[in-house]
């Protein structure tokens, strides 16, 4: 009998990535997401909208915890995908309170439904780089100490230490992905990549004439999407759960992420690029850089994607998109 996968938040990023690899694999796929996405399928399932038929979606809410108990139990997994969060790091400075309640009771309720309703269904956990915020030590590994700086930071730090105490106090095989920044075309358009990516496809297209960006100067470990999705499926095909960091090991700046999408485009970004304090964050995560040796040994994972290629990938569905024709982007085709 196939094997059948739960997956929270299937309508975003990673969800729709995730559910692709597992129906290539053979899995039955559920989805749990919210009412309002089936009640707005053309606006809000957009990423999933080619599997449409071949996924199962249920209606619930992190929330509440009869509504995810009620999906558990109809879909009995045999593997469940937690990715649903609040994941925007900024908004989580705005209302502290919706994203501690949706990040760290909604990580609960699903762990107490699974080990009541199926304790040997496998568990991952999306956390986060930014649970290492003021980084101890560079690069960033399983052992180094978690420093958040953003009330998502704290919630992704609860998540991780709920899974890990139900991985040792109920022997739930529940692992924790400590993710670094990934992305693709499909990235929601409020992060600073996909924010550059479709800037620049606006200004071409003649839609827009200014890139308004926060910190240039933050670092980041960025890999892509599609990749990243296959790390968390090899944790749950081992046999004992267990943390892993995952990411490509390169740090870059925001500001060349700017300067390689910009190039891409001919387009001097000097001319365009304002910078906007108010898009500064109250307390920034400077430079984050992961290191992939445990992900690599255990799980036989590594990062197959350049920055360069991934850039030239999102700005060039971004200019699909928009009729406008770039030059040359790597040859990189969407994924
Ligand atoms: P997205 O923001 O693209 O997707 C988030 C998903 O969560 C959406 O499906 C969204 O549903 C769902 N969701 C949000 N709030 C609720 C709620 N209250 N109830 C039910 N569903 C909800 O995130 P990504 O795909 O990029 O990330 C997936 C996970 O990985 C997140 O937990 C994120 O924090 C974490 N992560 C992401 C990284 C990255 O670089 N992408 C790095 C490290 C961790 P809807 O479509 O209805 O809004
Ligand atoms: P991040 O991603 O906070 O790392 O969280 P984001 O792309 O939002 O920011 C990355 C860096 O870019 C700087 N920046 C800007 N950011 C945004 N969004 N908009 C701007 O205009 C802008 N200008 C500069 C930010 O200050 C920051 O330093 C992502 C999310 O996917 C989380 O859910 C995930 O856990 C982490 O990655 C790892």
């Amino acid at each position: 009998m196939n094997r059948r996968a739960l997956i929270t938040g299937i309508t975003g990023q990673d969800g729709s990535y995730l559910a692709e690899l597992l129906l290539a694999k053979g899995y039955e796929v559920h989805g749990l997401v919210r009412r309002v996405a089936l009640e707005d399928p053309g606006h809000r399932l957009t990423r999933i909208q080619s599997i449409l038929d071949r996924v199962h979606l249920h209606a619930g809410s992190l929330e509440s915890f009869p509504s995810v108990h009620q999906v558990f139990r109809t879909v009995e997994p045999d593997e469940c995908y937690h990715l649903a969060a609040q994941s925007f790091v900024s908004y989580s400075f705005d209302d502290e309170f919706s994203t501690l309640n949706t990040n760290i009771n909604g990580t609960h309720h699903v762990l107490a439904v699974l080990k009541d309703v199926v304790p040997k269904c496998r568990f991952y956990f999306a956390g986060s780089s930014e649970m290492f915020g003021k980084v101890e030590e560079m690069p960033q590994t399983e052992r180094t100490r978690f420093h958040p700086r953003s009330a998502y930071g704290i919630s992704k730090v609860a998540g991780f230490e709920l899974a890990r105490n139900y991985r040792e106090a109920y022997g739930i095989h529940a692992s924790s992905g400590i993710l670094f920044n990934h992305e693709s075309p499909r990235r929601g358009y409020e992060f600073v990549t996909r924010k550059i990516t479709s800037g620049i496809a606006r200004i071409l297209a003649g839609k827009g004439h200014e890139l308004r960006l926060g910190n240039l100067e933050a670092r980041r470990d960025w890999g892509h999407a599609a990749d990243y999705v296959d790390a968390m499926w090899r944790m749950l095909q081992q046999d004992e759960p267990d943390d892993y960091v995952v990411a490509t090991g390169e740090t870059h700046s925001v500001q060349e992420f700017v300067e390689l999408a910009f190039g891409y485009a001919k387009l001097d970004y000097r001319k365009y690029v304002t910078i906007d304090p108010q898009l500064y964050r109250p307390a920034e995560v400077d430079v984050l850089v992961g290191n992939p040796d445990k992900a690599r040994a255990r799980l036989g994972w590594s990062s197959q994607t350049t920055l360069k290629s991934l850039a030239g990938e999102m700005l060039k569905a971004d200019c699909d998109a928009l009729g406008v024709v770039v030059a040359e982007t790597s040859g990189a085709a969407p994924r």
